[in-house]
């Protein structure tokens, strides 16, 4: 390999706790990106069981399996569990893995904010998932329309989710910020921002979008929350209070958001198909500028949610025309990803088949949305399983393949072993297959006239063919998952170990061991250019294909001693303080003594972690 990995780089004393305490203190971005992608793992395996219970009820008319009460519960928290403590999470375990990586830094800006988001986010998941033992789940659909979400104030279920967004919000707001000044300040020498990588990149902006649009939301749900508890009426019609007020900052936050689920995905396809291609990304500044694009655009689309709403005639043409604008910048980068496989060397294996999985699918379903963009049509999709249909392809087949191919590209990055290839294509074919047939069926349903978020339907509508070939779909996708388990398990002790670059990658992570030391880099690299490990490999012949160097070109070695942030228990503490005010907040006026005692315990780890940092850091 290229570069010297002998450490004679010394890495400062800071003891460093093992175990247990060694997880919870840890401000290692690596470890808190482990972290994030475990807890991602173990909330879609709820997220899914919730799926699978949705399609059993769902298989044959007049189902039996859940009751109307019950089936709210499960779709309003698969659809929040999904968005928020999956697919958010995973993509920010790749974020918090590899970004500073790929700037070719040793930490993030911030790596004590960073332990902070994490329990944060920990936290907000619990809080949401607590109350199916606390008297009933969310049940007012994971867009929490008004009155749905204000009505009832006697049950609490409504107030766990109002204020466990703002706890996640909060999270998400913390990370953005880190990691947008983490591109902005940590990046290598020589690392523009032209060179960046284009998943840090989409990195980028997706910490942009979520800076941006959280704040709507989370006015929103004060809103929400206060019309629920404290007398107020924003969304309240009949005191003068406005529902479709809800709608707005919802979707200014929503609309968004998808693009947060689904740009992490393209950044991730972005890094597999060249290095799976042997060939440079193709128009690559147009990938991120589309990206860009996208991101800016994403904020001018959100009433395409509101087709139905009565809007009026002007708002209505305006809104369909931004949306279908924005399909511009996502078919360039479909594009610019045909241009990279063509002609290239193709290595079809498991992560690049997830990566032209994600294409495919990706493509369906963004062809579906262009027709919502056309407001007569819309008015007939809307609220059938034709929507469903069209949301599961982009977040199913878009979000949750992208990561996939991420997850089977980077494991021998995290764990020095390679996951099995024979298991890894029968996860992808099930889980491709059992994906079509779930959510294929469901644009029939949806042109038929089966309504979404119904808990039953009769016999002889021409609906019982189609719910049972999904629930089997749905079942098939549940298989995979479990053949993806089984490989985790199985790399764990007998995974081929993988080499520094088992792939013969082309950006900075694969300069570094299998898994990287705790310091990333013994010397920060000077990248002279873009794809610059690619680079130091190889050189172009007269017809521009690579050749091997003779010599690698090698890095010197440092001896100069390096600071890692030291570990810390009060980022969880101040977390651990939120979580407590916020379950007091739904328990008042009582509660009122928890939310004191929640703020005490913020204040305390806040407290020391501002104290401590003057103690540790002597080399700054
Ligand atoms: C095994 C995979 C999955 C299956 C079988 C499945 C199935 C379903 C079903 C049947 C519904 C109810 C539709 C309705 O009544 O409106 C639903 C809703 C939803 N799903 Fe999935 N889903 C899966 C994966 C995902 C993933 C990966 C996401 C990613 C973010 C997701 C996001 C949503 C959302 C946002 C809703 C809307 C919930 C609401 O109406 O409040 N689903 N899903
Ligand atoms: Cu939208």
């Amino acid at each position: 390999m290229a570069v010297t990995t002998d450490t004679a780089a010394s890495v400062d004393s800071v003891v460093r706790p093992r175990g247990l305490w060694g997880w919870l203190t840890t401000t290692d971005h690596k470890r808190i990106g482990i972290l994030y992608g475990v807890t991602a793992i173990a909330f879609g395996v709820v997220g899914g069981t919730e799926a699978l219970l949705i399609r059993l009820q769902l298989a044959t008319p007049n189902g039996e399996i859940l009751s109307a009460d019950a089936y709210n519960q499960m779709f309003t928290m698969h659809g929040t569990t999904m968005v928020f403590l999956v697919v958010m999470p995973a993509a920010a375990a790749f974020t918090n893995y590899f970004l500073p990586i790929l700037l070719g830094a040793r930490d993030v800006a911030f790596p004590r904010l960073n332990a902070l988001s994490y329990w944060v986010f920990v936290f907000g998941g619990l809080f949401l998932t607590l109350t199916f033992f606390l008297g009933g789940a969310p049940d007012g659909g994971w867009f929490g329309y008004a009155p749905l979400s204000t009505q009832v104030p006697e049950v609490v279920r409504m107030d766990y989710w109002a204020l466990g967004l703002i706890v996640l919000g909060l999270a998400s707001v913390l990370s953005s910020v880190n990691f947008i000044t983490t591109v902005l300040t940590m990046r290598a020498p020589g690392m523009t921002l032209m060179r960046m990588p284009v998943f840090a990149w989409m990195a980028t902006v997706v910490s942009f979008l979520l800076l941006f649009s959280l704040p709507m939301i989370t006015v929103g749900l004060f809103q929400v929350f206060m019309d629920r508890n404290l007398g107020t009426t924003f969304y309240d019609a009949a005191m003068g209070g406005e529902p479709i007020l809800w709608q707005h900052l919802f979707w200014l936050f929503g609309h968004p958001e998808v693009y947060v689920l689904i740009l992490p995905a393209m950044g991730i396809v972005s890094e597999v198909l060249p290095t799976f291609s042997r060939k440079p990304l193709f128009g690559r500044s147009f990938v991120i500028f589309s990206g860009m694009a996208i991101g800016f655009m994403g904020f001018g689309v959100w009433a395409h949610h509101m087709f139905t709403a009565g809007l009026g005639p002007v708002a209505e043409a305006a809104f369909g025309l931004t949306t279908m604008f924005i399909a511009v910048p996502t078919g360039v980068k479909i594009f610019n990803w045909l241009g990279t496989i063509w002609g290239g060397s193709l290595r079809l294996n498991t992560a690049m088949l997830f990566s032209l999985g994600f294409i495919f699918l990706f493509v369906i379903g963004g062809l579906s949305g262009v027709t919502h963009s056309i407001v007569p049509s819309d008015a007939q999709q809307h609220d059938t399983y034709y929507v469903v249909a069209h949301f599961h392809y982009v977040l199913f087949g878009g979000a949750v393949f992208g990561i996939f191919s991420g997850v089977y590209y980077w494991w021998p990055k995290v764990t020095g072993r390679l996951l099995d290839e024979r298991l890894g294509k029968w996860h992808f074919w099930l889980m491709f297959v059992g994906m079509n047939f779930t959510f294929g069926p469901m644009h029939v349903l949806g042109l038929n006239g089966m309504p979404r978020r119904t808990y039953r339907y009769p016999e002889g509508l021409g609906f019982d063919m189609w719910n049972m070939m999904a629930t089997v779909g749905a079942f098939t996708i549940a298989t995979a998952v479990l053949v993806f388990l089984a490989n985790w398990w199985r790399t764990r002790t007998r995974g081929e170990i993988a080499g520094p670059d088992p792939w013969d990658g082309r950006t900075l992570e694969w300069s570094i061991p299998s898994p990287p030391p705790e310091h990333n880099f013994d010397i920060i690299p000077t990248v002279v250019a873009e794809d610059d490990f690619w680079h130091r490999k190889y050189v172009e012949d007269d017809s521009g294909n690579p050749v091997a160097r003779e010599a690698p070109v090698e890095s010197p070695v440092s001896t100069e001693p390096i600071h890692l942030p030291s570990p810390s228990y009060h980022p969880v503490l101040a977390a651990f303080g939120i979580f407590v005010t916020a379950i007091g907040a739904v328990y008042l006026p009582w509660g009122l003594l928890a939310v004191g005692t929640g703020a005490v315990i913020t204040m305390w780890g806040l407290f020391g972690w501002s104290m401590e940092s003057l103690t540790r850091r002597e080399h700054e």
